[in-house]
């Protein structure tokens, strides 16, 4: 643990927080993505503080992350939160953003790479989240691969998800995400990766494992064998908020055809195509959203506590 390091004057932690993590309690990370660039207000605010409370029932702390001011924030007061859901020009912030913005002291929502990035930084190892980056359709030609694959490849914390979006090549998705040694693995009965609004992408997963514990002993075996990629789980959203394969498949059709001819490039697409999917859904699909990340920090929790619980 590295906390006490006073080079790292500009990590501001919460008190219960640095409590769990200085005693090896379970500790959850949260990105500030889904709630900056992900959902409207007040929906993301609610969807936080459900996130947290749902991580604190499991005994474990939740640490939300994002940078504020020149700091790297780690676990916020409500109001610290209802500032961050409420802000308007905040910066979308990969790992390789961190110091930049940092140094700019502006508001930022970590996005999963670099929330895993901050929470190795801390000793943090799982973190829970809705769905990860990946390969973006036409990446052939656009290059437009997340970097969260990438941080997935180098920092060792377990992401629990609900898979990724068909807004993205998730077959591609899952062929990079092989190439760059990242373990994908489901839990009981899920075999396939799921597609964030469905179940199923029809994609198989490498693994299925029967229950959360099983997740945090692999955990153990990188940390012993000392290496250092990440591990996906992909956790599906419960049945009863599953979305209809056609209507979601056909306003992701049409979202991606609108970006394109928008000309929409960069970071700028994933919270586009979010934006235009909630529309076109009446807002089902912020529903959906909300309840697949509140059984993400479920599950999350579950291993974290596991984790800790090894002998
Ligand atoms: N996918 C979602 N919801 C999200 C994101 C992805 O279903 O909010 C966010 C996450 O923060 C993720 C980021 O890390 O978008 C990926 O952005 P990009 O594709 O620009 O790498
Ligand atoms: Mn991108």
């Amino acid at each position: 643990m590295t906390l006490k390091d006073p080079n790292l004057y500009f990590v501001d932690i919460s008190k219960s927080v640095q409590q769990a993590i200085k005693n090896g309690l379970p500790v959850v990370a949260l990105e500030s993505t889904i709630i900056t660039h992900g959902m409207p207000y007040p929906e993301n605010k609610q969807t936080a503080l459900k996130m947290q409370s749902i991580i604190e029932s499991q005994g474990a702390a939740a640490a939300l992350i994002a940078l504020v001011d020149g700091k790297i924030k780690i676990g916020m007061t409500e109001q610290e939160l209802d500032d961050l859901a409420k802000a308007k020009d905040v910066i979308k912030v990969a790992a390789k953003d961190i110091p930049l913005v940092l140094a700019r002291r502006k508001l930022g929502g970590t996005t999963v790479s670099a929330t895993m990035r901050i929470a190795n930084l801390c000793g943090i190892n799982v973190f829970a989240t809705g769905g990860i980056g990946g390969v973006h359709r036409g990446a052939q030609t656009t290059m437009d691969i997340s970097s969260d694959l990438e941080e997935l490849s180098r920092t060792p914390v377990t992401v629990v998800c609900s898979g990724a979006k068909s807004i993205l090549d998730i077959k591609l998705t899952l062929e990079f995400l092989e190439t760059k040694g990242v373990p994908v693995v489901g839990i009981g009965d899920t075999k396939d990766f799921p597609a964030f609004f469905t179940r199923s992408s029809g994609y198989a997963l490498d693994h299925t494992v029967p229950d959360p514990t099983f997740v945090a002993q692999a955990m153990r075996f990188n940390e012993l064998m000392g290496v250092k990629n990440g591990i996906v789980v992909a956790n599906p959203v419960p049945k009863e908020y599953a979305m209809d394969e056609k209507i979601i498949s056909d306003a992701i059709e049409n979202a991606v055809k609108e970006a394109q001819e928008k000309g929409i490039k960069g970071k700028e697409v994933t919270p586009f195509l979010l934006s235009k999917i909630k529309d076109i859904t009446a807002g089902k699909s912020l529903e959906t959203n909300m309840q697949l990340a509140y059984s993400n920090a479920d599950l999350a929790a579950k291993i974290a506590v596991g984790f800790v619980n090894i002998k």
